[in-house]
């Protein structure tokens, strides 16, 4: 394969991730051209010297690299495999960088889609959220055969400060969905045990004091736990976007037989909250689908 170095990226999904990560590739000297589906979120990163084009098959056609971050498998195989998408036009030699969580399974199939166009596949879901996106400063998880995980380490350098090389396509995807889980319910057990603490009529900020202060504190908790205080809901990771991850995790551990019990629960908090209507909001506000269900309102 003939791998020259990476000048020109482009980048497709320009969500809260994608669009600080596609600025951050800018800022550190690539030549980025983008493609969002809703056009207006691209146009504001023009002024960052961010060329569009007109499809992700167009765009493919003008880079050495392209990279995609976009909400779930089915976006990503139509940005990816469809009739306009990114491999319809990509050539031999090129590196394709999906920073999207998706299945495991989903992962694999794209890079063996992308192997028989001749290109190397990554697969680096990131943790880090909105801000962590904005500083450059988030985590990859990598999934990569360690050729194509060299040919990655510019744009990995640009958008994040670690990567944890997890194993074969399909590992990042793995550990990415195990740690989401853990995330929903570490806020599932600090929301719960907030609002059983008010009701008693206990300071739910002892009980927040207490956790920081003890051996399973968490930056998290400093992250999240103020923020629900206040009833900050800005969104970082929407509820939508983690229900689709703990129904990823459901769906692998059905595959593989394992019981996961805690998680089929918290999911339906989930559930709950878009129920509401509350799908695009921060998973923080995962505390007020509780507060409706028990009639206890933090305050
Ligand atoms: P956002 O802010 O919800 O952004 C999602 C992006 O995915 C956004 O650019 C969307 O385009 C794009 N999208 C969604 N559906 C499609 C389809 N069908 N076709 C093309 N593009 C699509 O998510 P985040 O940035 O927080 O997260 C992105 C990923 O990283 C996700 O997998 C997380 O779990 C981790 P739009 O602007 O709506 O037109």
């Amino acid at each position: 394969m003939n791998a020259k170095p990476i000048k020109r990226v482009g980048f497709v999904g320009l969500g809260i991730m994608g669009s600080r990560m596609a600025r951050n590739l800018a800022r550190k000297g690539f030549e980025v051209t983008v493609w969002n589906r809703t056009r207006s979120r691209a146009e504001s990163l023009q002024a960052d010297g961010i060329k569009i084009a007109s499809s992700p098959a167009a765009l493919a056609s003008q880079v050495d690299a392209f990279c995609t971050c976009v909400s779930d498998p089915p976006a990503l195989r139509e940005v990816a495999l469809g009739k306009e998408g990114l491999l319809a036009s990509s050539r031999s030699g090129q590196l394709f960088v999906d920073f999207s969580t998706v299945s495991p399974e989903f992962s694999r199939e794209l890079e063996a889609a992308a192997a028989r166009q001749g290109v190397d596949f990554v697969e680096a879901p990131v943790t880090g959220s909105k801000t962590g996106a904005e500083k450059g400063t988030l985590l990859l998880m990598v999934g990569a055969k360690p050729g194509a995980l060299e040919r990655a380490q510019p744009i990995f350098q640009a958008v994040g400060e670690k990567v944890v090389h997890c194993g074969p396509v399909g590992a990042g995807s793995q550990v990415k969905l195990a740690g989401n889980a853990l995330i929903s319910m570490m806020l599932e057990g600090l929301c719960e045990g907030m609002l059983l603490t008010q009701r008693a009529g206990v300071d739910p900020r002892k009980f927040l004091e207490v956790v920081q202060s003890s051996g399973f504190r968490s930056p998290y908790y400093e992250f999240k736990g103020p923020s629900i205080l206040r009833r900050e809901f800005e969104t970082h990771f929407s509820i939508d976007l983690m229900f689709k991850d703990l129904s990823l995790f459901l769906d692998s551990a059905a595959r593989h037989r394992i019981p996961t019990p805690s998680i089929a629960a918290v999911r339906e908090t989930y559930q709950l909250a878009r129920a509401q209507g509350k799908g695009a909001q921060d998973i923080a506000a995962v505390v007020t689908a509780l507060e409706d269900l028990s009639g206890e309102k933090l305050h």
